[in-house]
């Protein structure tokens, strides 16, 4: 079978970004706010008063210190609490391919790519923006790609499934040369008025070129996609109930469960072991050890959730070097999570040297993806 290279990667990070002090300093004067205005709903006792958040709390339970955001004045301010994402014009580049264009560009220069050069185009993220035409299909004519373009969406494994439908599209012959880019903006479906989950996600985009061995033009520095595994259990434990049937109930307009909700205490017990043995049994499956794990590139959802993924992947603690982490600067950016470990993380590495890209998340998802350093 043909083998299939990543020879570019590329990572569009907003230019703002909130610290968890300022995020506390919001939801707490918007919960401050609101129940001066319930208080005496909340003093008869039909109403809960609403909790205040912590700096504290949000470092030690998740490891997350800030995040990078499309607005940060929408997300601060407490009589509104959601970004402000001005609507475009039909003829004006939509945020998300705006954003997915940025990343590609750096991910095609340095596989020595123009963007004619690519023959399919798959946009996967959690929240295409709308539901048609296909976001890919923007990103394909503003890059001058041709073939074919659509969007995906597997949640936080979005990019991992991406890259197998690459890595299945070359390998049967259908592309030769593939862009898959991760355009997350996770502020617009957060509920930033829910303390349990306000300060989880950021946004982020980033571009992954993947070409068939025979045509790849730079391989300096280049992967080799050597195995690759996919999952999914159903679990309502991590939901969002946004979408186009939404009208046809006006009872539903506005409540919670129109924006992500999770229960993530639940997500942490089960999907921990889950991944854990998913990326053991993959790399038995290809006769490697823990000891031949050079690095391993996990979705950055939870630093305390990478940790003990890892320990059980490795039998020890990871070092900061083998699992690298980026969630305390950009928080869960989804699928762009462990792409953007894998840019920022892999340039030291040696010729040969093998590693792992896994994503997990609602669905469950996870996807495994087992990388190796070409020489
Ligand atoms: N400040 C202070 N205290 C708080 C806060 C807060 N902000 N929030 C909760 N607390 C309190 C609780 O009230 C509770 O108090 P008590 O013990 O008195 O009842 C205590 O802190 C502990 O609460 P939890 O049990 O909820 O806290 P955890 O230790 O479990 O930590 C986490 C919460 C950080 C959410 C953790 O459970 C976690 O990270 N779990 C894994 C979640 C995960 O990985 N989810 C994946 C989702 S991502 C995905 O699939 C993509 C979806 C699509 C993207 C959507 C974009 C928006």
């Amino acid at each position: 079978m043909k083998s299939v290279y990543i020879t570019g990667t590329g990572l569009f990070t907003p230019e703002q970004s909130i610290s968890n002090a300022e995020l506390v300093a919001a939801f707490n004067t918007w919960a401050e706010n609101w129940n001066q205005e319930q208080a005496e709903a909340i003093e008869a006792g039909e109403m809960t008063a609403q909790a205040l958040s912590s700096v504290e709390f949000i470092e030690k339970a998740s490891g997350i210190k800030s995040r990078y955001v499309m607005d940060k004045q929408g997300i601060l301010d407490p009589n509104r609490m959601k970004p402000f994402l001005p609507e475009r014009p039909n003829d004006q580049p939509s945020i998300q391919a705006e954003m997915a264009v940025k990343a590609a560009r750096q991910a095609l220069q340095q596989a020595d790519l123009q963007g004619e050069q690519i023959d399919m185009v798959i946009l996967a993220c959690s929240n295409p923006q709308r539901a048609y035409p296909a976001v890919a299909i923007e990103v394909q004519q503003l890059l001058g790609a041709g073939g074919f373009a659509y969007d995906m969406n597997v949640a936080c494994s979005s990019a991992t499934f991406g890259i197998q439908a690459a890595c299945n599209a070359i390998q049967s012959g259908q592309a030769q040369r593939v862009l898959m880019v991760n355009p997350e903006i996770c502020s617009a479906h957060l509920n930033f008025c829910d303390r349990d989950s306000h300060f989880i996600f950021g946004d982020a985009c980033t571009a992954v070129i993947l070409e068939a061995e025979d045509v790849a033009a730079n391989t300096q520095d280049a992967f080799e996609v050597f195995s690759s595994k996919l999952m999914t259990r159903f679990s309502n434990n991590i939901r969002n109930n946004a979408g186009f049937l939404n009208r046809c109930d006006e009872t539903g307009l506005d409540k919670k469960d129109k924006l992500f909700v999770q229960e993530g205490r639940k997500v942490f017990k089960e999907v921990c072991p889950l991944v854990a043995e998913m990326i053991s049994e993959q790399l038995a499956a290809n006769n490697l050890k823990a000891e031949d794990v050079d690095r391993l590139w996990l979705h950055q959802a939870n630093l305390n959730m990478n940790q003990l993924i890892a320990r059980r992947v490795l039998g020890r603690d990871a070092t900061a070097e083998e699992a690298p982490v980026i969630l305390d600067r950009y928080a869960n950016t989804s699928s762009a999570g462990s792409i953007i470990a894998f840019h920022l993380h892999r340039d030291d590495l040696q010729a040969g040297a093998t590693g792992v890209i896994c994503s997990f998340g609602a669905g469950y998802s996870a996807g495994c993806l087992l990388v190796r350093k070409l020489a």
